[in-house]
């Protein structure tokens, strides 16, 4: 450990030397490139694209890891499937690159890979979705929302706002963080004999509307629908309109994410809350893994700021990020 550690700091003066340097060049006659050595090499494994959230998600690391950055960005999406994230894990301890960063699809499983980039003492940086594993220490650092506290949120305006509604409660992917947290969150708000049925849309509009076209037949008494994200009440929208029926009106719709779609929904009427997870936190990550690969003391974890809305404005909502 101490052979990487030195090593590192070592290369951390240098790249701190060389970026002084570069910035000294940009300064005046244009900045060179910096050569690949000078770089902190990152190997970045995201989960998939199955959303408007993790397309903004991937869009902002992308824009934040630049070479320009200090940054030899090795980007690789695995589809939504853990054994491609662990594939993709292994490659990066094989590149023996000095940061590994990763959204991990579900919360289990990790175990092995994870003792294998210990073994291979290269820093993990764990991003957006959380772990559940045994290892002792597993990550530096984790950077991402309060999932828990976003359901709590959701349940809270339902309980204020339709307290004896008949709850459908559209789960995102089964055993991710996001799921987990946020399910156990509204929940505990909204209570259980609320709730009159669940079913998983795996965080995407297709699925989110098949798992619904399923529900308005199976629980027919629905008249509220909780989607752990936006994509899936998107979905929902399209089986409830296909069913003969008004979404945000005959059937109320939570969501959470706070993409545009989402509140463009939300201005049109058809959803009726939506719950911010922002995704746009590339320079934080940025900023966490120059810190890591400096040998700076670092938090455990960050909470990434989030806002809910009841409602919102075309002029504001042209005016967000994402
Ligand atoms: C939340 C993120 C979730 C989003 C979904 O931080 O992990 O995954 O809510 C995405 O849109 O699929």
């Amino acid at each position: 450990m101490a052979g990487r550690n030195v090593r590192r700091a070592g290369a951390a003066a240098l790249a701190a030397l060389s970026l002084a340097a570069l910035s000294a060049c940009s300064s005046g006659s244009g900045s060179d490139e910096g050569s690949g050595d000078e770089l902190i090499s990152v190997g970045f494994s995201q989960l998939g694209a199955e959303s408007g959230w993790r397309t903004a998600n991937t869009e902002s690391v992308q824009a934040s890891l630049t070479e320009e950055a200090g940054f030899d960005l090795t980007f690789v999406d695995a589809q939504q499937k853990q054994e491609n994230q662990i594939k993709a894990l292994r490659d990066f301890i094989a590149q023996d690159v000095d940061v590994i960063a990763f959204s991990p699809v579900i919360e289990t499983g990790w175990d092995e890979v994870i003792e294998e980039i210990k073994d291979a003492e290269i820093p993990l940086v764990l991003v957006d979705r959380t772990v559940d594993t045994t290892v002792e220490d597993p990550y530096v650092t984790w950077i991402g929302a309060d999932f828990k506290q976003e359901g709590i949120t959701a349940g809270e305006w339902v309980k204020e706002n339709a307290p004896d509604a008949k709850i459908f409660e559209l789960q995102g992917t089964m055993g991710s963080g996001a799921q987990v947290d946020r399910e156990e969150g509204f929940d505990s708000v909204v209570g259980e004999e609320n709730i009159v049925g669940k079913a998983s849309g795996n965080f995407t509009r297709a699925e989110g509307k098949a798992a619904v076209e399923a529900a308005l037949q199976a629980y027919p008494e629905t008249n509220l629908i909780f989607a752990h994200n936006d994509d899936m009440g998107l979905g929902a929208i399209e089986a409830i309109e296909a069913a003969g029926k008004v979404p945000g009106v005959d059937i109320k719709i939570v969501t959470i994410d706070g993409v545009h779609d989402g509140l463009q929904a939300l201005l049109d009427g058809k959803f009726n809350y939506v719950v911010e997870c922002n995704p746009v936190f590339g320079d934080q990550i940025a900023d966490a893994i120059k810190k890591v690969y400096a040998g700076e003391e670092l938090p455990k974890e960050t909470i990434v700021v989030d806002q809910a809305f009841e409602s919102i404005t075309q002029e504001e909502l042209d005016a967000r990020l994402y």
